[in-house]
């Protein structure tokens, strides 16, 4: 008999790969989505079966965490032995602009698929993978941050994300359900969100050595990040529901860097060089060579202005994960570090803004979003 997971979030990035690993280990994968007016299906189309077929094995049902009544009827129907609570409003900048609406997505929605869990009598057959995060550490207690580090959130995303973490851990310590956090440090992919710096960055060097763009702007450039694959990451999801014991784990590199070296870096990988200049809202940076003879970006110009609206009214300074417990007791370490990432996400941009190019060649206008 096949195991069922259920996966809220499916159509983000983490949903995506997630879905990809269990329906490779023989799993049947059921999906939340949530109704759009536009599609948004694009990250799982590739694993889209249409209805009619025989011996699905992936599910796709609407629903949303704001909505107990359709959590509830969901988790009845399908039965699911593991459920991947991934579905948030993930965007820590954003956050600050819809506090209430992420408190009732990203916290109360973890409540609700745990009283789901509980209304269902579900509790010795579910096990549960609450996503939490490393923006729990927020305003820096200690590094680098393990699981007994304690929690300083500094946005209405970590604080929603901190009531979901404690709320996991009381139905696990309350009714004995498997359930854990996964502490999750920021983890990226040629598929991440667009808004997100990483792929922010890959995107508008890609289009900058393609002559799409001209410049691009970001905020704080001293933040520093532990950046890994998702790829990794959501292996790590499946190996805690299938530990003996359900605990919180800490999922990172160990490794951190900044955001300017983050941008130092997509940029080496089309073979120009960069001089940052000034300092806080006046830095920019500047071409120092372009040593690719593809592309055609001169000396001294400037590519990239700092912009105070990026930044935010608290900031997490600097993240750097202590792995050590999830490697000794389940033996995880990452397979990809900072470089084969940003080589992946660099060549999936270079391929997605040649078709632009192309497209603008034919005539039609590329717009540049610079959020
Ligand atoms: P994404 O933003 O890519 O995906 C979030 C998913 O949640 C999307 O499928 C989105 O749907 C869905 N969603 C948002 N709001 C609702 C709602 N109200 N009801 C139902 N679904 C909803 O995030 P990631 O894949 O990067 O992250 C997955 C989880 O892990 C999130 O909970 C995030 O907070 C957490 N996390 C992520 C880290 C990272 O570095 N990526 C690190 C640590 C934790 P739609 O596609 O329609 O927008
Ligand atoms: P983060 O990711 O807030 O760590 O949350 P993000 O990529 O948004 O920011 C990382 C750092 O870069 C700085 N920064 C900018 N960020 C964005 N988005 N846009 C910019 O222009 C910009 N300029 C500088 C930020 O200030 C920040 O310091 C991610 C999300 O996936 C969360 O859901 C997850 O919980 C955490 O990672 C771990």
């Amino acid at each position: 008999m096949s195991k069922v997971a259920l996966i809220t979030g499916v159509t983000g990035q983490d949903g995506a790969y997630l879905s990809e690993f269990l329906l490779k280990k023989g799993y049947l994968v059921h999906g939340i989505k949530r109704r759009s007016s536009l599609f948004n299906t694009d990250r799982i189309d590739h694993l889209y079966q249409d209805p009619h077929e025989e011996n699905r094995n992936f599910f796709l049902h609407y629903g949303d965490m704001t909505d107990s009544t359709n959590l509830i009827r969901l988790i009845q129907e399908i039965q699911p032995d593991e459920i991947y609570n991934l579905a948030a409003m993930s965007h820590v900048h954003v956050s600050f602009e819809t506090p209430e609406y992420t408190a009732n997505a990203d916290g109360l929605g973890t409540l609700r698929i745990l009283e789901a869990i509980r209304l269902l009598g579900l509790e010795s057959k579910t096990k549960i993978y609450q996503a939490s995060t490393s923006e729990l550490y927020g305003k820096v207690q200690e590094v680098p941050q393990k699981e007994t580090t304690p929690f300083y959130p500094r946005s209405p995303y970590a604080v929603a994300k901190m009531y979901a973490y404690w709320i996991t851990v009381n139905y696990r310590e309350a009714y004995g359900i498997y359930a854990c956090n996964g502490v999750l440090f920021n983890h990226e992919s040629p598929i991440r969100g667009e808004t997100f710096v990483t792929r922010k960055i890959t995107r508008a060097v890609s289009k900058i050595a393609l002559g799409l763009q001209d410049k691009f702007y970001l905020g704080n450039l001293d933040s520093k990040r532990d950046w890994g694959h998702a790829k990794d990451y959501v292996r790590m999801m499946w190996m805690i529901l299938q530990a003996e014991k359900a605990e919180d784990w800490v999922i990172a590199t160990g490794i951190t860097t900044t955001v300017r070296d983050f941008v130092r870096m997509a940029f080496s990988y089309v073979g120009i060089e960069l001089d940052f200049q000034g300092d806080g809202e006046n830095e920019v940076a500047l071409v120092k060579a372009c040593n690719n003879p593809e592309y055609q970006i001169p000396i001294g110009k400037e590519i990239l202005s700092v912009d105070p609206k990026y930044y935010r009214p608290t900031e997490v300074d600097l993240l750097i994960g202590d792995y050590s417990k999830a490697k000794k007791k389940l033996g995880w370490e990452p397979k990809y570090d900072l470089s084969d990432l940003i080589d992946e996400m660099m060549e999936s941009d270079l391929k997605l803004m040649t078709k632009q190019q192309f497209l603008k060649s034919g005539g039609y206008e590329i717009k540049n979003y610079y959020e």
